[in-house]
């Protein structure tokens, strides 16, 4: 029997709801300041959702709604500028307002930590946002609770690629079956399956009515302790909240 050993996050959408009012409002302040007349608005930001990293996302955005558009730079270097000013104005907003950690999130992290369990972050976003998450959500000290970020450029195909998961097994030297991974979307779903890693979703307004097969069981959250969770697909047993004993259930560990 292998046992669970480490819990590996997403971040945006399953740590913290980051993507509507967090990277949309920063992308837009960063178009404003570089003085190009773009606005992503909720419903169309849903659409280029599809396509993951920011870099990634503004030139599929570029190809798709503005054609016409001549950068006055190269365009790489253009949008890597572009991006650089998005990612400060977003660390800026974490730090002027904060955006709270999903439900169970927290309890999960201290839960794990109790229990034994490793922890690392798998995710496409940029290393500086993972930091500001976690320093502006916990606190500065909980950066040393996670034995591996992988974040951003680190590895060249971003999720659904499996790139970054493959990278993160490997910094920890662990094997797929000893850990879980937590995604709250589809192409994260991909991302962790296609790395062999078992995925409980936790599902956000953007990406609800997405395709999540191959993940072990779908949520609408983790629950707490008087915030019971909601089954989308999968089986939570009696639980009514994500605790070490049912991720060690679904990982196929007898805990009785
Ligand atoms: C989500 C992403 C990121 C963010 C924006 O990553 O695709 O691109 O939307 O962050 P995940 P950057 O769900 O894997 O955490 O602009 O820094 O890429
Ligand atoms: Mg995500």
């Amino acid at each position: 029997m292998v046992k669970l050993k480490t819990l590996i996050f997403d971040l945006d959408g399953t740590l913290a709801e980051t993507e509507r009012d967090g990277h949309r409002v920063a992308f837009n302040r960063a178009f404003a300041e570089v003085g190009v007349n773009w606005h992503w608005d909720v419903a169309l930001y849903g659409k280029l959702l599809a396509i993951t990293g920011g870099k990634e996302r503004i030139r599929y955005y570029l190809d798709l709604y503005q054609q016409d558009f001549r950068p006055p730079i190269a365009l790489d270097k253009f949008i890597a500028e572009l991006h650089q000013t998005k990612t400060r104005y977003y660390v800026e907003l974490l730090e002027e307002q904060g955006i709270p950690l999903r439900p169970g999130v927290l309890r999960l992290f201290n839960l794990a930590r109790e229990q034994g369990l490793q922890l690392a972050i798998a995710t496409t976003t940029t290393p500086e946002n993972v930091m500001a998450l976690l320093r502006t959500s916990i606190g500065s000290h909980a950066l040393d609770w996670f034995d591996c970020i992988a974040a951003g450029d680190v590895v060249r195909a971003k999720k659904p690629a499996p790139d970054i998961y493959d990278y993160c097994l490997q910094k920890l030297q662990r094997e797929p079956a000893q850990c879980l991974a937590f995604e709250d979307s589809a192409n994260g779903v991909r991302a962790a399956v296609d790395a062999g890693i078992k995925v409980v979703v936790t599902v956000n307004d953007y990406t609800r009515e997405e395709d999540f097969t191959g993940a072990a069981l779908v949520l609408d959250h983790l629950g707490e302790p008087g915030q019971p969770c909601r089954v989308l697909s999968g089986d939570l047993d009696d639980f009514e909240y994500v605790d070490i004993a049912l991720l060690q259930r679904l990982h196929g560990e007898n805990t009785a």
